[in-house]
């Protein structure tokens, strides 16, 4: 398993749309655990394809008990709304209150290639949309007031060079010596 770099704003991939998955392969499924593991050592609740510079439609949600490998995702039912304040591992030290449905079911694919649908609410919820965001090239700045975004932007503006030709490498910490028991798939 690996860790991988983490693309930031700025980068073209995060805003392309991704490529429906066509078949679980062995490089998918490697692709979810080092998505995991990735996510894991950055503390998101998060990370889809796009943030590690891959183009398929693929992400992992970690909220709670809640943890899930989503492939080709759709909201297919939303309900009420709801405004909080969000983070992106691709937006490192910048937030934004981002209003969103409060309630959503996703239908998506597993990594066996079999369909569910999942009913979720709150942080889960959140994270969810944020997720399928990503995997459609949209970012939680697009949802800010143009005030707001150019707060997070001028933000931002202070805080990009710290991750030059836009890839932010995680610090691995020289004692980990065994994976994290979630990461067996
Ligand atoms: O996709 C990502 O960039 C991951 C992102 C997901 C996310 C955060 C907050 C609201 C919706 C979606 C993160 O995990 S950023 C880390 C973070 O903000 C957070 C971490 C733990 C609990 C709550 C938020
Ligand atoms: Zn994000």
């Amino acid at each position: 398993m690996s860790i991988l770099d983490i693309r930031v704003l700025g980068d073209p991939v995060l805003r392309e749309d991704t490529t429906p998955v066509a078949a679980i392969t062995d490089e998918l499924r490697t692709l979810a655990r080092d998505l995991f593991e990735t996510m894991h050592l950055a503390k998101g609740i998060g990370l889809a394809a796009p943030q590690v510079g891959r183009s398929e439609r693929m992400a992992v949600v970690e909220v709670d008990a809640h943890r899930l490998v989503i492939i080709n995702p759709e909201v297919v039912h939303t309900e009420g709304k709801d405004k909080a304040e969000e983070g992106c591992l691709s937006i490192p030290d910048v937030y934004g209150d981002v209003e969103r449905p409060a309630k959503v079911r996703v239908r998506a694919t597993d990594l066996e290639g079999k369909e569910f649908e999942v009913d979720a609410d709150g942080l889960f919820a959140r994270c969810l949309q944020h997720e399928i965001d990503h995997l459609h090239g949209k970012l939680f700045l697009d949802y800010l007031s143009v005030l707001k975004r150019r707060s997070a932007l001028a933000k931002w503006g202070k805080e990009k060079d710290k991750y030059p030709g836009f890839i932010r490498k995680l610090d691995i910490d020289p004692s980990r010596t065994h994976e994290h028991p979630d990461e067996e798939l």
